[in-house]
């Protein structure tokens, strides 16, 4: 009998979130980081299935909705995308609040869910929008070279915001949607420079993430970025990870204090309202942004079609 699966779409800033709502396999009733190793182990093909072709596209990012492993929380969620898993994801989390909130299970208020990099909290304003107070964000270094290959040596930050970025100020290209390949050429070589001269995040952890800053073109904001993912798929939204790790960043520079808000705008020009809070001086970013709920609908997966499970490269 083909599968049916149960799927909510939105986007966050023009960056799409597909929540699976109902018919994911069995992941057992461990921690969320137990139930993403049993996904990655054993469920891969359904992470294709849902964000990749035909039934996706490169910039999609799942969001597989768990019942909480502590009952006092919310929800659970393990975000995936075209070619693997997330830790966090900023636009993710704020799509799933609004569904949720789109289900009818929340009012505004404040929903707690487990990530498997940590508790994330998140509060629906009566107005739809949502604040999503992340997990510790950090500088790990700062001005790194790496010779990148056709365009010499390049200087960034390595930073974690819940995913590992390595952060870039200017561009040889405008960030605009006219030079997206020069762009998604440029990082993606960078990203390849990162891997090849063994530049990391904490315990060898591969920066998969590349974030390029430039000066801002919308009023009130103060700087637009170009990100790219892991699967080669640009942000349309400023990255809410991304964004957390730039806070870090501002904070350990001293250009950005608690109570203070930066407003980063994306590559498609939608914006996240970035703050921080400071705690035994670690760093907890908070990021402000709105989800729109796009599509409620069914999957069918169904063994007879040749590409059930997804096109995958
Ligand atoms: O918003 O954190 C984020 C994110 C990560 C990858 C795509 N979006």
């Amino acid at each position: 009998m083909p599968r049916e699966v149960h799927v909510i779409d939105s986007h966050t800033g023009g960056e799409p979130t597909r929540v699976v709502v109902s018919g994911a396999p069995d992941l057992g009733s461990g921690s969320i980081s137990d139930r993403l190793a049993v996904f990655r182990r054993l469920h891969d093909p359904f992470r294709s299935a849902v964000v990749n072709e035909p039934r996706g596209y490169d910039a999609m990012v799942g969001a597989l909705l768990l019942p909480p492993a502590d009952p006092a929380h919310h929800a659970g969620v393990i975000f995936f995308n075209n070619v693997g898993y997330l830790g966090m994801c900023g636009h993710g989390t704020i799509g799933v609040v609004a569904t949720l909130a789109h289900l009818q299970r929340i009012q505004p208020g404040t929903v707690r869910i487990e990530t498997p990099v940590g508790l994330v909290s998140a509060e629906l304003h009566p107005n739809g929008e949502v604040t999503v107070a992340n997990v510790e964000s950090y500088r790990l270094a700062h001005n790194v070279e790496v010779e990148v290959e056709g365009f010499g040596p390049v200087h960034g930050d390595v930073a974690y915001g819940g995913n590992w970025f390595f952060l870039v100020a200017g561009s040889p290209f405008p960030l605009d949607l006219l030079h997206l390949e020069a762009l998604t050429d440029y990082t993606w070589k960078i990203r390849q420079a990162l891997a090849r001269h063994g530049i990391t995040g904490a315990n060898g952890a591969e920066i998969d993430h590349v974030e390029l800053f430039g000066p801002p073109q919308l009023p009130g904001s103060h700087s637009r970025n170009f990100v790219l993912c892991p699967g080669k798929a640009y942000d349309r939204s400023p990255c809410g990870t991304g964004t957390s790790a730039k806070l870090a960043c501002l904070v350990a520079d001293g250009k950005l204090a608690e109570g203070q808000t930066w407003r980063q705008e994306s590559v498609v020009g939608s914006f996240f309202d970035g703050s921080v809070s400071i705690r035994d001086g670690k760093v907890y970013p908070r990021i402000r942004g709105t989800a729109f709920v796009n599509a409620d609908s069914r999957l069918i997966l169904n063994d007879a079609d040749p590409f059930c499970w997804g096109i995958r490269s």
